[in-house]
């Protein structure tokens, strides 16, 4: 089980939306399962930080209404605090025997510390825009534009591919449909843009914007879009993968006096019945700073405020990677970070094998091509147990490594994230069955390298976060 990581310690968690600040404490709402670790009925919960590091779970948010537009769940959405009361925003479900499912926008209006929330007696858009033949509408995600106000709603275009719809309001309790804000058609290019869009998220970045999309598709990609605002339309000047790995989606995201922060959902890499068995499902990435890099690269980087969480430490300096030998680390542990600066020297690939067993019979590698700066996290020896999900998995981003390149590792059990370079991103979940796959070794291939340095601290759970889990009344 992650541990210094948020999720409550029971039950299904996933989508986290509403990032805000008020005051001096971070707010997170999230999808949640109150009665198993499982989809099920889909509520909002609610969990608020002083630190973004420890995190204390509060009452849930929201639940579906008998007979109400959400009697079926509550899923995605997010929240304003930039109008008295705050507004939440969110997708209203419900199931039609004859026409499926049904998703309507629908708005609650909070108390000052988002604890309570009223329903709006209406719903707010009652559907996608008749003039479009759309493939799901939901996840709205509310935003100023200076003194406009505008909703995005995720959806696509049948046929086409996947679309964010703009709304614009009389206020904040009536809107109209005013055009496609962004869309793209799928199968083109080498990204999976897919058919639908989830989670579009919104933010301003130095003089551009930036768009995040979940894309609806099996390999459930997140994207990002760097681009331009002019009036009520957003044009890409360049579209990459917000993180490499197989795992994150559904990213939220909030500014933070001027800087762009994110947590996403860690998804589970393991069967149904391995979720029931543990009795939790999905975490929370650990908070990510967002900056634009060259030609218009989105960079993602943990968050400062996670330093509070080092605990012992061990460094080490000019370590030989002669090529094809693994250099185990006199350092183990299950909740580790991991500050490598490696000079690529001769290699063609350098890497780190982590939760890795004596014998080698389950390790998890985590590597680097050195000449076009692919980055692969390969899971198929991760774990020996049947239901875990092998592969291997990464990507490019335009990035390429220089002579040095800064690897930057957080381990938490069965959740990895990984920093390339201050700018590329990926988060794989592993599932070691052995209680000694805790170790981390370096390698080179094609070359000898050399680790610069090393740090490596433990990550100290106790002393640093106490996630205090309060019932959730249902
Ligand atoms: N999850 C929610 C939806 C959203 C999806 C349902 C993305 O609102 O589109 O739990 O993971």
């Amino acid at each position: 089980m992650p541990g210094y990581h948020f999720r409550p310690d029971r039950n299904w968690i996933n989508d986290p939306f509403g990032f805000t600040k008020v005051g001096d404490r971070y707010h997170l709402f999230f999808q949640y399962n109150p009665l198993g670790p499982e989809p099920g009925i889909k509520h909002w919960g609610h969990a608020v930080t002083q630190d973004l590091v420890r995190w204390e779970i509060l009452p849930m948010a929201l639940s579906p209404t008998d007979g109400g537009p959400d009697e079926g769940e509550c899923w995605s959405g997010s929240i304003t605090t930039l109008v008295e009361p705050p507004h939440l925003f969110y997708t209203g479900v419900r199931h039609d025997p004859r026409r499926g499912r049904i998703e309507v926008v629908c708005l609650a209006l909070g108390d000052q510390d988002l604890r309570s929330w009223q329903k709006h007696p209406d719903v707010l858009i009652p559907g996608p825009p008749g003039e479009l033949d759309t493939v799901g509408f939901r996840d709205p995600f509310v935003w100023r534009d200076r003194d406009r106000w505008c909703l995005l709603v995720g959806s696509g275009i049948r046929g086409y591919g996947g679309a964010v719809l703009l709304y614009r309001p009389a206020d904040l309790q009536r809107w109209h449909f005013d055009g496609v804000f962004f869309s793209l058609a799928a199968g083109q290019g080498d990204i999976d843009t897919g058919p639908m869009w989830e989670c579009p998220q919104f933010f301003p970045l130095g003089d551009r914007h930036v768009l995040l999309l979940s894309v609806d598709s099996p390999g459930h990609p997140t994207l990002y879009v760097v681009g331009r605002l002019d009036g009520g339309r957003f044009t890409a000047e360049r579209i990459g993968r917000l993180d490499v790995g197989p795992d994150l989606f559904a990213p939220a995201s909030m500014v933070d006096d001027g800087r762009p922060l994110l947590i996403a959902w860690a998804r589970e890499a393991r069967s149904n019945d391995a979720q029931i068995a543990a009795g939790w499902s999905g975490v929370m990435t650990l908070p990510r700073a967002l900056a634009l890099g060259p030609d218009a690269r989105l960079c993602s980087t943990p968050a400062r405020e996670l330093s509070r969480l080092r605990g012992r430490h061990w460094q080490a300096a000019a370590i030989g990677l002669p090529s094809g030998v693994d250099v185990a680390l006199p350092v183990t542990g299950s909740r580790l970070e991991v500050v490598a600066i490696v000079r690529t020297g001769g290699a063609s690939v350098i890497g780190l094998r982590l939760r890795m067993s004596p014998d080698g019979r389950e390790m998890t590698v985590f590597s680097v091509d050195v000449s076009t700066g692919r980055v692969s996290f390969d899971r198929t020896a991760s774990s020996s147990a049947p239901d875990a999900m092998r592969g291997t998995y990464g990507g490019v981003d335009g990035w390429l490594p220089g002579e040095r390149i800064r690897l930057h590792v957080f381990i938490d059990e069965s959740l990895l994230e990984l920093f390339v370079d201050e700018t590329l991103a990926l988060t794989g979940r592993v599932y070691p069955t052995r209680e000694d796959s805790l170790g981390i070794a370096a390698f080179a291939v094609g070359g000898a390298a050399e680790i610069e340095a090393i740090d490596v601290w433990q990550v100290e759970v106790e002393a640093s976060a106490d996630p205090r889990t309060a019932d959730h009344p249902s």
